[in-house]
């Protein structure tokens, strides 16, 4: 998962770009990049970290150029390196950079094409760099010195005619404007807004709401699926479809756990959806067992709070913050003659032990995925003496790997795939565990004022909307991310040879 940011301005927009990528950083902490434009020149910095160790004052006086795009990446199987931090440039035509949001499930293919029909050269194993020479060579095609919107609209309608996948997209045409687009399932997020200043209108494309509204910008709507949004840079805005078929499948995790709660996204309120998820996990509660016997519910901090709110409310029961989380958790040094070792759980929460002694807790996370650190918290809630340690899911099991652009484990290692909410309580140690039903997810995130009856619920159900998802496909991821994985594992042990010799 990463975030995506465009501005188009009417004064230097380096500033407001690193604000509203500091905004997105919860979309990915792995890398960060801007990309500015000035009197046809472009100025870029990227590298790994997080937006406030990437960029220096240094940086950033070099950033000059009234629009740009910017990037946080999330570190996903195989895209580790600096050289694989966005934006993306390429030099012809007209020099365009790209940031992207997603995962293109037809890449393989993408890039055979790209290299012995295009011939185009691909120098990373980054799909976005992919999409960024699809779109470029689609551009070149139309064969003009300098590009209309007719022009960009009809390269991002080649472009959804050869991607597939989920993809959200700014892409910068230097000295001409910047275009964003949406994969035409709509699978990730992509907004974009205005804002009056003296000097006239600037407009922002984002990923979340959220980096509209901190930067005084207003909301103007959500990118429709497959539609693309071209702003000159003299800031004249246009809007397109571009996708023959589209229809909106938007990702419901990013209710559950990826956005933050105060975007909206498709028109609808993050924070409310959780809202709703914790309603209705009251209600499976009180149909499964109308005679509990929960004494408190508490959450596991953070993006649980919202959910486990509502449901106490619902059950009429207290609602208490048992565990606190360290915000300013430190680096993890290599020392010589020992080996790395992740932190551990007790290093980043504690448990307020009054809340627990003799009490049945009621623990509350957005979703268990690997199951390893809430099996961790609920023996913290044990050794804090709870008497019975009973555990909530506002999101259902999660069996199946995501293929659009979340950092997700691959099936094995998915602790529900292939297991009964029995063999997962048992796994965890729960007394007893409740899972959100997928119906009632969907009625939460999809039946408010905004009706949206379809998403991409792919680790829940398996099915993959594209539908060009087959067995073969996940076989082929699986055995990437374990290769990746392996990478890793090589690469730390080859770090600690190092310090031992
Ligand atoms: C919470 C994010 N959330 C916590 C991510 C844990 C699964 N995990 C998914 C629960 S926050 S486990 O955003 O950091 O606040 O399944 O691997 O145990």
């Amino acid at each position: 998962m990463c975030g995506i940011v465009g501005i188009v301005g009417k004064s230097n927009v380096n500033q407001a770009l690193y604000d509203a990528l500091t905004v997105l950083q919860h979309r990915g902490q792995d890398a960060a990049g801007i990309v500015t434009s000035h009197d046809g020149r472009l100025f870029l910095r990227k590298d790994n970290g997080l937006v406030r160790d990437v960029f220096h004052q240094r940086h950033m006086q070099r950033l000059v150029g009234h629009m740009g795009i910017g990037h946080v990446r999330y570190p996903t199987a195989g895209s580790s390196t600096s050289a694989e931090a966005q934006p993306f440039y390429v030099n012809s035509p007209y020099g365009i950079t790209l940031a992207h949001n997603g995962n293109l499930t037809n890449v393989e293919q993408l890039a055979k094409e790209i290299y012995e029909s295009d011939l185009r050269h691909v120098n990373t194993n980054s799909d976005s760099e992919v999409l960024l020479n699809v779109f470029a060579h689609e551009l070149a095609r139309r064969g003009k010195l300098q590009p209309t919107e007719e022009d960009v609209f009809a390269a991002v309608t080649d472009v959804h005619n050869r991607c597939v996948g989920g993809y959200a997209v700014v892409a910068m045409v230097t000295g001409y404007g910047i275009v964003g687009f949406r994969d035409p399932h709509g699978i990730r997020p992509i907004v974009f807004g205005q804002r009056h200043t003296d000097e006239g209108v600037e407009y922002m494309i984002a990923s979340e709401s959220v980096s509209l509204d901190v930067l005084g910008f207003t909301l103007i709507r959500d990118l429709a699926p497959g539609e693309a949004v071209y702003i000159t840079e003299d800031g004249k805005l246009h809007t397109r479809q571009c996708a023959t078929n589209p229809s909106l499948t938007p990702c419901i995790f990013e209710h559950v756990y990826l956005a933050r709660p105060d975007s909206i996204i498709d028109g609808v309120s993050v924070y409310k959806a959780r809202l709703r998820m914790g309603e209705k996990l009251a209600e499976k509660i009180l149909r499964e067992r109308p005679e509990h016997d929960i004494d408190v519910v508490i959450p596991i901090p953070d993006t649980s709070r919202t959910a486990a709110l509502e449901l106490a409310n619902h059950l009429g029961v207290k609602f208490r913050e048992g565990f606190v989380k360290n915000r300013y958790i430190g680096r993890t040094f290599i020392m010589p003659g020992q080996a790395a070792r992740k932190k551990s759980v007790r290093q980043k929460l504690n448990a307020i032990e009054l809340e627990f002694r003799g009490k049945n807790v009621m623990l509350v996370d957005d979703s268990i995925v690997r199951g390893t650190t809430c099996k961790q918290i609920i023996q913290m809630a044990r050794e804090a003496g709870a008497k019975n340690v009973y555990f909530c899911s506002a999101a259902p099991a999660v069996r199946y790997p995501n293929v659009y652009g979340i950092d997700m484990p691959s099936a094995h290692e998915l602790i529900a795939h292939n297991r009964s909410t029995q063999d997962v309580a048992d796994l965890i140690g729960a007394d007893w565990l409740i899972y959100q039903d997928l119906p009632d997810l969907i009625e939460a995130v999809g039946g408010g004022k905004i009706k949206i009856e379809n998403f991409d619920c792919a680790v829940f159900d398996g099915k993959y909307v594209t539908g060009d998802v087959d067995e073969a496909y996940l076989n082929k991821i699986e055995q990437a991310r374990n290769d990746a994985s392996k990478v890793k594992t090589q690469a730390v042990s080859a770090i600690i040879d190092l310090y031992n010799n």
